[in-house]
């Protein structure tokens, strides 16, 4: 399907060496790909409801590892989905009487809106569920006769991975068994289910239930893909077996991004299925998870719609390090709009501190695993001191502008 549309961005004077990143499977910070290109997957969203500010904010962390990347001169191969077929999907619709394709077009179309208005450069694929179901049943067959998954005898027609198909499975996320067990019955598993070899094994394809929607799947009968092969299968096809980034929020760490990365490795025989997972943080609102199950949700197009300026809502979400869960408040984003006020004041002022220093500390900032709160105090120290009359580099706030457009994604 098509992903939005994207906006310049600038080129800065000389260039950054490619950013390290926190890796779940290490748990250790490393230093990503050396290049000449770079790939990477981000799980988006499941189009029920409209983007609420933890989506964005998951959004955001991964543009800056893009922004990064194409700083240090790295050609960048980036794929994200839409989940738009799914039971969260179908039971928003049932609920609503209305259609699940229409729930799902209209909502992916306002998520597309929301990323341009907060300069999210887009993926070069943008790939929904729907359209690869396809090549999902393929790999699930492979994975059949390879004997990496089952049938379950009950004439449902469902069909599980193995785990013991993957001996390393655990090394993503390091969790005991009992909380893989709590997880998976959180996050959409089936632990309880009887005729499972393992209560852990995630669901490949469903199949065909009345009153949902099924696609052919050969031998497999009709039915639709389970969520983890997805991922996996639109990944491998559009960017091969080993991608330096699997991205996405930590609520996937398990079992999203474990089972993801097993079914890869077990198709490809080739592992790890990412050099570097990466897990951003959890927003949160009144204290909870924003989510769409709990309805704590402040959306990005409510606040578009209010006339408040997207730039001021992506500074307000960079203000923590993306990998902690933090909370928005309306103090968050006032000191976003507070903030976003002074570097346009300061980005027109005469003369400011060297232009150079402030380009080279922000790129050191941001390339030591996207550290946003340092490089914002960078640019307010920058920013303050231009404004007392501080500095004498008259080339240095147009270089400031465009150095927070280029590496934060920060219109000025
Ligand atoms: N479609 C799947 C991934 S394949 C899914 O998780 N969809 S989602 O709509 O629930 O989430 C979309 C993206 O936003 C995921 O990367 C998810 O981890 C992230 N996300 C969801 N809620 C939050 C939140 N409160 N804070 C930060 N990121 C979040
Ligand atoms: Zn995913």
């Amino acid at each position: 399907m098509d992903a939005w549309t994207g906006h310049d961005v600038p080129t800065l004077p000389g260039k950054s060496a490619p950013p390290a990143l926190f890796d779940s499977a290490r748990r250790e910070i490393a230093r990503t790909t050396a290049g000449p290109t770079a790939s990477m997957y981000v799980c988006g969203i499941t189009p029920y409801d409209a983007t609420h500010l933890g989506h964005a904010a998951t959004m955001i962390t991964f543009d800056l590892v893009q922004r990064l990347w194409r700083d240090a001169g790295i050609d960048v191969r980036y794929v994200q989905n839409v989940t738009d077929i799914d039971d969260p999907l179908l039971e928003r619709a049932t609920r609503d009487g209305e259609d699940w394709v229409v729930l799902a077009m209209r909502e992916t179309a306002l998520f597309r809106e929301d990323m341009e208005a907060l300069r999210i450069i887009p993926p070069a694929h943008y790939v929904g569920a729907v359209e690869s179901i396809p090549r999902i049943a393929a790999h699930v067959r492979e994975l059949v006769a390879a004997g990496a998954a089952y049938q379950l005898g009950d004439g449902t027609g469902d069909v599980y991975f193995a785990i013991e198909a993957a001996p390393a499975f655990g090394y993503e996320s390091h969790l005991s068994r009992e909380d893989m067990l709590r997880l998976s019955a959180e996050r959409g598993g089936d632990p309880e289910r009887p005729g499972k070899r393992d209560p852990l094994d995630p669901l490949l394809w469903r199949g065909a239930r009345d009153g949902e929607p099924a696609w052919d799947g050969g031998d497999l009968g009709p039915g639709r893909p389970g969520w983890h092969i997805e991922c996996a299968t639109i990944a491998l096809g559009l960017l091969g077996s080993t991608i330096d980034v699997q991205g996405g929020g930590n609520d996937l760490l398990y079992p999203h991004h474990e089972c993801s990365a097993a079914h890869a490795e077990r198709l490809t025989g080739e592992a790890p299925f990412a050099a570097h997972y990466v897990h951003a943080g959890m927003i949160g609102l009144d204290g909870e998870k924003m989510s769409k199950s709990k309805g704590n949700l402040v959306f990005v197009s409510r606040l578009r719609g209010d006339g408040v300026d997207p730039m001021a809502v992506r500074l307000g979400l960079m203000t923590g390090h993306y990998r902690s869960d933090r909370q928005w408040t309306d103090d968050v984003l006032k000191a976003g709009e507070q903030r976003l006020a002074r570097w346009r004041e300061a980005a027109v002022a005469p003369t400011g501190p060297s232009g150079d220093g402030l380009l080279a500390a922000l790129r050191e900032a941001l390339g030591n695993d996207l550290d946003t709160p340092a490089a914002l105090a960078l640019v307010d120290a920058w920013a303050e001191s231009a404004l007392a009359g501080g500095g004498t580099d008259p080339a240095a706030p147009a270089l400031m502008a465009q150095a927070v457009d280029a590496l934060l994604g920060i219109r000025l």
